[in-house]
């Protein structure tokens, strides 16, 4: 089914503006922004923004983190039309995410659409995401797999997962999985791990290509990295990798 078409049919105000800004960019590609320096971030926010539907960060990575760069940042998004995905990784009981969502230095839930949570604490951990999230209109990814060698969310946690995702439905707008786990047009598939050739890194990283990842697996979004911001001309790589994502995604609609 075409991304307009899923954005049609999805209630969660993050996932319907998503999949109607991947249509209207024709853009599949998010671009992991592992860098540790405000400059660098806006930089690469504000040279590959016009390449990409969704800006993942790791923002406690940032040493010189201040509110100045949300608000810079958020500009950006509004330039280039992005969406903010904090890949924090959320994996504590209910009442300790909600202040980790909201509070500390820095707020996540006041700027990112999209974050993630582990689903090892059992759903409590969504509800308490959700009670902050939901109000604001933003959206969860569960971490149903991983792109990492030897990852124990496989099998009967994998399924366990998918079905604490359908009964949240109003909030969980997708998964961080290597393929499409469920023929369910709202939930948006997003996979790291993407280079464009297969490959691994030395602590446990593995690479699969944009065209396996769209095509044969069936996920949505390609999060690519290094691949990228590590290139000799990061903009004429993030045109290669968007190409060959949006290549893949028509291939098969
Ligand atoms: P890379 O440079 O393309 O390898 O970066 C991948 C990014 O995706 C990096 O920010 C990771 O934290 C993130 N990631 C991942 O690689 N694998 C996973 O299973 C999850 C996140 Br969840």
């Amino acid at each position: 089914m075409k991304y307009k078409q899923r954005a049609e049919m999805c209630a969660n105000p993050t996932a319907k503006k998503l999949l109607e800004l991947m249509n209207e960019k024709q853009t599949n590609l998010a671009l992991a922004a592992d860098v540790t320096t405000k400059k660098e971030l806006l930089e690469i926010a504000d040279t590959l923004g016009p390449e990409i539907c969704v800006l993942k960060t790791h923002i406690d990575i940032i040493g010189d983190f201040d509110s100045d760069l949300i608000i810079q940042l958020q500009r950006l998004s509004e330039k280039h039309n992005f969406l903010f995905f904090e890949d924090r990784k959320f994996a504590d009981i209910g009442n300790t995410v909600m202040h980790q969502y909201q509070d500390g230095i820095y707020h996540i839930a006041d700027w990112a659409h999209i974050v993630n949570a582990h689903t090892v604490p059992g759903p409590g951990i969504i509800d308490g995401l959700k009670e902050v999230g939901l109000p604001k209109g933003r959206g969860l990814l569960l971490l149903a797999e991983m792109s990492s060698k030897g990852a124990l969310a496989s099998g009967a946690y994998t399924e366990k997962t998918i079905k604490m995702a359908q009964a949240n439905k109003d909030f969980v707008v997708g998964f961080i999985t290597m393929r499409q786990l469920i023929d369910d047009p709202c939930f948006i598939n997003f996979t790291p791990g993407v280079q464009l050739a297969q490959g691994a890194d030395a602590l446990g990283q593995q690479y699969n290509t944009p065209e396996n990842v769209i095509a044969k697996q069936k996920s949505d979004i390609i999060i690519v990295g290094r691949g990228i911001y590590k290139a000799a001309d990061p903009v004429a790589e993030a045109k290669k990798y968007r190409e060959a994502g949006w290549k893949a995604y028509t291939s098969i609609i």
